[in-house]
C-alpha cells in the first residue's frame, strides 16, 4: 500500500519534466503503484483547453471567457485548476505526476499548500525541479517554439520572453540535461522510497 501524493515537475518547454514524468509513471506501474500523469497535453486540450479550442466548439465569446492561454494570469489559473485536480486525485489514492512548466513560484508555493506542504513534513507534495540548461532546452526545440518565440511569433514564452523562476527549496533537482531519462527516473523514484511515498 502507498499514500497518494502529487509529484511536481517544473522546467522550461524542452527540459524533459513530460518525459521524466512518464518514465516515473512506467516504473510505479511496474511496480503497482497507481498513478497517473497530468501535463500540458491532456490538461490543455480538456479541463484547461484553451482560447482557440473552446471558440472552435462554442464560439469565439466562450473561448475568450473560459480558455486559458499563456498570459500570466492564465498560467496562475491554469495552475490553480491542475492543482486542485492533482489534490482531488492524491485524494483517491494516486500518486499524481504533473508535467507543467508552472514558471512562477507563488503558484507553486500555492498548490503545495493546497497539498498540506512536503512529503517530508506530513504533507503529500514534492516538487522535482527539472534542471535544464535555456540554451539545451533550445537546441533540443522538439516543436519549434523557441524558433518561433525568437521570431517574435509566440508572446510571453518562458525563458525567452517570459520569466522562469526557478525553485528555492524543491525536495529533488534533476540535471536534465547532461543524465539519461532512466537514470533521472529511478532518481525519483528512489527518493519517493526514501521518503516513504511509496
Ligand atoms: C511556454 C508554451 C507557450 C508559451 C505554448 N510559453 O514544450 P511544450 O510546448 O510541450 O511545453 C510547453 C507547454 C506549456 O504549457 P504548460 O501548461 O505547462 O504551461 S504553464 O505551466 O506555464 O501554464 C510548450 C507549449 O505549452 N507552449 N506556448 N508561451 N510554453
Amino acid at each position: 500500500g502507498h499514500r497518494g501524493a502529487v509529484v511536481w515537475f517544473t522546467g522550461l518547454s524542452g527540459s524533459g519534466k513530460s518525459t521524466v514524468a512518464n518514465a516515473v509513471d512506467a516504473m510505479l506501474h511496474a511496480a503497482g503503484v497507481r498513478t497517473y500523469v497530468l501535463d500540458g497535453d491532456n490538461v490543455r486540450h480538456g479541463l484547461n483547453a484553451t482560447p482557440q479550442l473552446l471558440a472552435e466548439r462554442y464560439g469565439a465569446a466562450f473561448g475568450e471567457r473560459f480558455g486559458l492561454g499563456f498570459a500570466p494570469e492564465d498560467r496562475v489559473e491554469n495552475i490553480r485548476r491542475v492543482g486542485e485536480a492533482a489534490k482531488l486525485m492524491a485524494e483517491a489514492g494516486l500518486i499524481v505526476l504533473t508535467a507543467f512548466v508552472s514558471p512562477y513560484r507563488s503558484d507553486r508555493d500555492a498548490v503545495r499548500q493546497t497539498l498540506g506542504g512536503s512529503v517530508a513534513d506530513q504533507g503529500d507534495f514534492l516538487e522535482v525541479f527539472v534542471d535544464t540548461p535555456l540554451e539545451i532546452c533550445e537546441q533540443r526545440d522538439p516543436k519549434g517554439l523557441y524558433k518561433k518565440a525568437r521570431a517574435g511569433e509566440i508572446k510571453h514564452f518562458t525563458g525567452i520572453s517570459d520569466p522562469y523562476e526557478e525553485p528555492l527549496a524543491p525536495e529533488i533537482v534533476l540535471p536534465g540535461g547532461d543524465e539519461s531519462v532512466d537514470l533521472l527516473a529511478k532518481r525519483v523514484v528512489g527518493e519517493l522510497q526514501r521518503l516513504k511515498v511509496i
